[in-house]
């Protein structure tokens, strides 16, 4: 469903196989070196949801390649059939013609508790405007997406269950958006999966 221009959620894009693989590999990468962490914001605070990111290291606000704000190492790379997965993403949500001309190189994984929440915020640290994909795996939440000017409304919110394809293109990937609630205990029982997992991919469109 189009949910805004260039904004269009796919719901069950992923089958119950790859939400398992999707899982499987988010273990491994949350394992340390450049694991799992806890993301604390210039300002103070703390991020409730935890993150691994993959090809590009993101701290507030910025990249680099090595966890500049965790334990130091090289940050993972980002594999190539995932970033196949974010062609093939866009092209079954936006059309071929969307597809970026430049690979995806950036993965950011958050993981959410039951209580973990995102505040509403803009994706504005990578330079190309090539699409974001985002796919959702375990707890169903609510996603709040807003508009491009102002942290409030107009906004609309969408239930994001586990399986579900998201891309933003266009005018609407500088929108502001967050993630207001989780339902604990919702994730697919076959899943065995305790909260919710979502992996966002992004084209850097840095040099290096
Ligand atoms: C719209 N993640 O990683 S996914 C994020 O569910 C982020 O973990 C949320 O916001 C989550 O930055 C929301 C949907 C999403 C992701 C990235 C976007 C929507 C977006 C970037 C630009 C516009
Ligand atoms: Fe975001």
């Amino acid at each position: 469903a189009q949910v805004a221009p260039d904004a269009v959620h796919v719901p069950d894009w992923a089958d119950a196989g790859r939400q398992r693989r999707f899982l499987a590999a988010c273990r491994d990468w949350a394992r340390p070196p450049a694991g799992l962490r806890t993301v604390h914001t210039p300002g103070g605070g703390t991020m409730t949801s935890r993150q691994v990111c993959l090809g590009w290291h993101w701290y507030p606000y910025g990249y680099a390649r090595t966890v500049v704000d965790g334990d130091g190492a090289p940050v993972k790379p980002l594999p190539d059939w995932l970033a196949e997965l974010g062609r093939d993403a866009v092209s079954d949500a936006l059309g071929p013609q969307a597809v970026p001309p430049v690979p995806y190189d950036i993965a950011l994984i958050n993981f959410y508790g039951a209580d973990a929440r995102m505040g509403m915020h803009r994706d504005s640290d990578e330079k190309s405007g090539a699409p974001v994909v985002s796919l959702s795996v375990g707890d169903t939440c609510v996603f709040r997406f807003g508009n491009a000017r102002t942290r409030t409304r107009p906004y609309t919110d969408v239930e994001l269950r586990s399986g579900d394809l998201f891309v933003f293109g266009g005018a609407s990937r500088l929108a502001y958006h967050g993630v207001p609630r989780v339902y604990a205990d919702t994730a697919p029982p076959e899943l065995g999966l305790v909260g919710r997992l979502n992996i966002t991919l992004r084209v850097s469109g840095f040099q290096d």
